[in-house]
C-alpha cells in the first residue's frame, strides 16, 4: 500500500508534445551547459532540458536555461531593417539590400572624410565564434579601422591583461574538474550560485564527496558567502592589499614552494621587496579584515597540497582589476599551484562566448591569440587572408571605454554596435546618451528592436539570436561546444554571419578576401590558423564537438588521431594549461610582479555616505532584453530595487518597500528598498539589469592596464521620496525597454 502523498494533488507536468529534441549550447552565461530543445510537430520550440552525459552540466540547467526556448518568440524581436527618416524623425522599414548599401556608403563617406579610424565598431561576448572571426576579418582586413573592440572591456579585460602579464598569454589554465581535487578554494568577488549556478553545483557535488575549505572574499554576504567556511567581507577595491598580505605571510613563514619559484618564475626579488611592506597589521586597516584571519587564510592556502583561486567581476571591475588578477596569479605561483590537479588560477568568465571573442575576434589583436605588434603574426594572417600586412595597424587601437570619449572629442564620427546595449551597461549613461547623439552615423545590430540604444540609431539591423544560428562557443574552462540551429531566424532577421558577409561584399577589398557562407567553412579557417598555437583546435569539427558534448582546447589533429600518449586519449582535449611549468613568455617562465596599491576609488564621504555596489541576480541576464520578456524569469524581480541594511534604513526612517531616490555626483535613480543583512551598514547594492537606473549613478574609473571600469565602487546618498505614487511610476518606467 502507498502512504504519504497519495491523497494530495500530484504535481503535473504539462505534456508539451515534443516530437524531437535538438542538441545545442546555452546562450546565457559562460558555464557552457549542453541543452536539448524540444520541438513539437509544427517545429516550434516548446521545451528545454539539460543534455544528459554532458561533462559540464550532466543533465542540469538553471532557471535561465530551462526557459531559454521561450525567447525565440518573445516580444520586441526585430523583424525588418529600420532607417531613421530625416524628415519626420521616426523610423521606417527598409529591405536588406537598401540598408546595407546605405551602411557601406556611410562608412566609406566617414572614412574618406575623417580617416579610416573615424569609424568604430563595438561588439560583444555573445556572438558565435565563427561570427567573431568573420567580424574581425571584416574590421581588420576590409573596413580597416583600428577602433574595434568588444563589451568584454566591461567584463573580461582585466583577466586577459592579468593573464598576459603573469603568464605571457591569455587563457584560463584550470577547469571544473579541479574542484574534485583541490584542498582549498578561494572565491574572489564571484557569486556562483546566482551567476554560474551549474559551476556552483559542481563545487557542491565535489564537497559532498570530499570536504575542503571554501573561502569567499566579497563585501556582501552573497549566496556563495552563506555556503562558505570563511567569509571575508573585504572593503571594496582593496583585494590587491589582501593578496600582498597573504604572500607576505607565506614568505615570512617560509611556506612558499621554493623549487617551483626557482624553476618557473622571474622577478622574485622585486616581488619579495614589495610584499614585505604589506604586513597583516597594515593590511587589516586598509581591507577591514583582521590580521589573524589574514594569517589563517595564508597558512591554509599555502599548506594545502593543492589550492585554487577563482574570481569574477569583484576583481575585474576595479581600478586595480588587472593587478588583482596578477595578485591572484602571484599567490598561485609562490605556492606552486598552476597546472596541477586542484591547483590553479581560474578566471570565471561571464557571457556565453566571452572566451570565443578573446580567442578569435581580433579585437585586441589578430586571430588565435596573435598580436598586431608581432610582425610574424601580421604576416601569417595577411598571407592567409590575401592582403598586404601593411594594411594592419601596428598596435591595438582604442578600447570600448576609450571609444566613447573619442566620440565626445570628435575623433570618431561613426559607430557600429553589434549585440551590446551601452545605454544600460556603460557607466554614467547620461554621458553615453550625449555621446550617441553626437554621432554622424550609428548602426545598431541587435536581436531585439526595443533596446534603449536603438533610439539613438540612424539604422537598426535585426539579427537572429542563439539557436536560430549555428556555430561554437568557448566556456570558462576552454571547452568548445556547438550551438546547433534549432529554429529558423525570427521574421526577416538574418544571422550575424550573413550580415557581416553581406557588408563585406560592398567593399572593394571585400572581394579580395574570402568570406565563406557556412559556419563550418569558417570553422575550418579557424582550425587551420590555430595549428601550433596555444589555442589549437585543429582536431575539432562541429560533429565531433556534438558527439563529445564539448571538447577542451588544445585539441590538435594528432590528439584526434590518438597519436599522443597523454590524458587526451578520451577525445575531450587537454584539461589544464602549463602542466609542465612552461609558460608563454619567450624564456618559458612566468612573472612574479610587484603590485603597489594606489587608493584612487570614489569613496563614501559626507554628502554621499554609502558605497554603491552593483551586480546581478540569478533570474535576469544583463539588460533584460531576453529575461525581461520571459515570465518565469521576470516575475522574480520585475522592477528596480536596492538592497539596504535594516539599521541604515531605520536611521533614515525608511521601511521595506519604500521607493527612494539614490543620488551620486553623476545623477539619480528611483529604486525600491529591500531590507537585508546581506549588505553592511555603509553599502547599498543595485542589480544593473534595469535601464535608466544604476548606471546613471556609476562613475566607472578605468583600470590603467585593461581600461575596464570600476562598476562596483561609487559613492551615493539615499533620499526619502514624499510622493510614493509618482516614484512608483518612475520605477515602473525603468522596467520597460
Ligand atoms: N544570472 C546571471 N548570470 C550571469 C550574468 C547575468 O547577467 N545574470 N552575467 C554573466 C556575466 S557577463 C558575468 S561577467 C558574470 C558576473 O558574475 P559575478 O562577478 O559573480 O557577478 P556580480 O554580481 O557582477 O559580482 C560578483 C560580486 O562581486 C562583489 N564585489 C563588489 N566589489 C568587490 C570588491 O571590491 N572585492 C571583491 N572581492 N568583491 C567585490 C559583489 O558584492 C558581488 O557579489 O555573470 C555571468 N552570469
Ligand atoms: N553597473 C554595472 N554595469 C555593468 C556590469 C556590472 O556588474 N555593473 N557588468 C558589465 C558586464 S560584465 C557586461 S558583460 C556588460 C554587458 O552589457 P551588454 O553587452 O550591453 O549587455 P546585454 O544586455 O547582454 O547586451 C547584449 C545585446 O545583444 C543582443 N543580442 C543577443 N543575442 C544576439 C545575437 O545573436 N546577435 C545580435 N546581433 N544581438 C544579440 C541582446 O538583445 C542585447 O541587446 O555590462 C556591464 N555593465
Ligand atoms: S548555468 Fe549558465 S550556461 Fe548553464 S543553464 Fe544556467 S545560464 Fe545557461
Ligand atoms: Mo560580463
Amino acid at each position: 500500500m502507498l502512504f504519504g502523498r497519495k491523497k494530495k494533488n500530484p504535481v503535473k507536468i504539462a505534456d508539451k508534445k515534443v516530437v524531437e529534441w535538438k542538441y545545442t549550447t546555452c546562450g546565457y552565461c559562460s558555464t557552457g551547459c549542453s541543452i536539448q530543445v524540444g520541438l513539437n510537430k509544427e517545429g516550434e520550440a516548446v521545451s528545454s532540458r539539460g543534455a544528459a552525459g554532458a561533462d559540464v552540466n550532466r543533465g542540469k540547467l538553471c532557471v535561465k536555461g530551462i526557459f531559454e526556448h521561450e525567447l525565440f518568440k518573445s516580444s520586441g524581436r526585430g523583424d525588418m531593417p529600420l532607417v531613421r527618416n530625416k524628415i519626420f524623425e521616426g523610423y521606417e522599414e527598409t529591405d536588406w539590400d537598401s540598408a546595407l548599401d546605405q551602411m557601406a556608403f556611410e562608412i566609406t563617406r566617414i572614412q574618406k572624410t575623417w580617416g579610416r579610424d573615424s569609424f568604430a565598431i563595438v561588439s560583444t561576448g555573445q556572438l558565435l565564434t565563427e561570427e567573431f572571426y568573420t567580424l574581425g576579418k571584416l574590421s581588420r582586413a576590409v573596413i580597416g579601422t583600428n577602433n574595434y573592440d568588444g563589451n568584454t572591456t566591461l567584463c573580461m579585460a582585466s583577466a586577459v591583461s592579468g593573464y598576459k602579464r603573469s603568464f605571457g598569454s591569455d587563457g584560463p589554465p584550470g577547469c571544473y574538474d579541479d574542484f574534485e581535487h583541490t584542498e582549498c578554494l578561494i572565491a574572489w568577488g564571484s557569486n556562483l550560485p546566482e551567476q554560474h549556478p551549474i559551476i556552483y553545483w559542481r563545487i557542491q557535488e565535489a564537497q559532498e564527496k570530499r570536504k575542503f575549505p571554501l573561502i569567499v572574499i566579497d563585501p556582501r554576504v552573497t549566496m556563495l558567502a552563506q555556503k562558505a567556511d570563511m567569509h571575508l567581507a573585504i572593503k571594496p577595491g582593496t583585494d590587491v592589499v589582501l593578496l600582498n598580505a597573504l604572500c607576505h605571510v607565506i614568505l615570512e613563514e617560509g611556506l612558499e614552494d621554493r623549487s617551483y619559484i626557482e624553476a618557473h618564475t622571474n622577478g622574485y626579488e622585486q616581488f619579495e621587496k614589495l610584499v614585505s611592506q604589506y604586513d597583516p597589521t597594515t593590511a587589516a586597516e586598509i581591507t577591514g579584515i583582521d590580521e589573524d584571519t589574514i594569517r589563517n587564510v595564508a597558512r591554509l592556502y599555502a599548506k594545502a597540497d593543492s589550492a585554487m583561486s577563482i574570481w569574477t567581476m569583484g576583481i575585474n571591475q576595479s581600478t586595480h582589476g588587472s593587478d588583482g588578477v596578477v595578485g591572484i596569479n602571484n599567490l598561485s605561483l609562490v605556492t606552486g599551484n598552476i597546472g596541477k590537479q586542484g591547483g590553479t588560477s581560474l578566471s570565471i568568465t561571464g557571457q556565453c562566448n566571452a572566451m570565443g571573442t578573446r580567442e578569435w575576434s581580433s579585437c585586441s589583436g589578430l586571430p588565435g591569440y596573435r598580436a598586431l605588434e608581432n610582425p610574424e603574426h601580421r604576416q601569417e594572417i595577411a598571407d592567409y587572408w590575401g592582403i598586404d600586412p601593411e594594411f594592419f595597424p601596428k598596435k591595438r587601437g582604442l578600447t570600448e571605454t576609450d571609444i566613447f570619449p573619442a566620440i565626445e572629442t570628435g575623433q570618431i564620427k561613426g559607430l557600429w554596435l553589434v549585440a551590446t546595449n551601452p545605454m544600460t551597461s556603460m557607466p554614467n549613461t547620461a554621458r553615453i546618451r550625449k555621446t550617441l547623439e553626437k554621432l554622424d552615423f550609428l548602426v545598431v545590430q541587435d536581436s531585439y528592436a526595443d533596446v534603449e540604444t536603438t533610439q539613438y540609431a540612424h539604422m537598426y539591423l535585426p539579427a537572429a539570436t542563439w539557436a536560430e544560428k549555428e556555430g561554437v562557443f568557448t566556456n570558462t574552462e576552454r571547452r568548445v561546444n556547438v550551438v546547433r540551429q534549432v529554429v529558423k531566424p525570427h521574421g526577416h532577421s538574418k544571422s550575424d554571419l550573413w550580415i557581416f558577409n553581406n557588408v563585406a561584399k560592398r567593399f572593394e577589398q571585400g572581394h579580395r578576401v574570402k568570406f565563406p557562407d557556412q559556419p563550418e567553412q569558417v570553422f575550418d579557417e579557424m582550425r587551420h590558423l590555430s595549428k601550433g598555437r596555444l589555442v589549437d583546435i585543429s582536431g575539432m569539427s562541429h560533429d565531433k564537438i556534438e558527439q563529445q558534448k564539448g571538447i577542451q582546447w588544445p585539441y590538435t589533429e594528432a590528439m584526434d588521431k590518438g597519436e599522443t600518449d597523454d590524458s587526451t586519449a578520451d577525445g575531450k582535449g587537454d584539461q589544464r594549461l602549463y602542466t609542465d611549468g612552461h609558460f608563454s613568455y619567450a624564456d618559458g617562465k612566468a612573472k612574479l610582479i610587484p603590485l603597489p596599491f594606489i587608493d584612487n576609488n570614489e569613496k563614501p564621504e559626507n554628502d554621499y555616505p554609502f558605497w554603491l555596489n552593483t551586480g546581478r541576480v540569478v533570474e535576469h541576464f544583463h539588460s533584460r532584453t531576453k529575461t525581461g520578456k520571459i515570465g518565469n524569469n521576470n516575475k522574480y524581480s520585475p522592477m528596480p530595487y536596492m538592497e539596504m541594511n535594516p539599521d541604515a534604513a531605520s536611521d533614515l526612517g525608511l521601511v521595506h518597500g519604500d521607493y527612494v531616490r539614490c543620488v551620486s555626483k553623476r545623477g539619480d535613480a528611483i529604486v525600491m528598498v529591500q531590507l537585508t543583512q546581506r549588505v553592511p551598514h555603509d553599502m547599498v547594492f543595485i542589480p544593473f539589469h534595469f535601464h535608466d537606473c544604476v548606471n546613471r549613478l556609476t562613475l566607472g574609473l578605468l583600470d590603467p592596464h585593461s581600461r575596464q571600469p570600476a562598476f562596483k565602487q561609487s559613492a551615493v546618498r539615499i533620499e526619502a521620496v514624499e510622493d510614493q505614487h509618482e516614484a512608483a511610476q518612475l520605477c515602473l518606467e525603468s522596467r520597460e525597454f
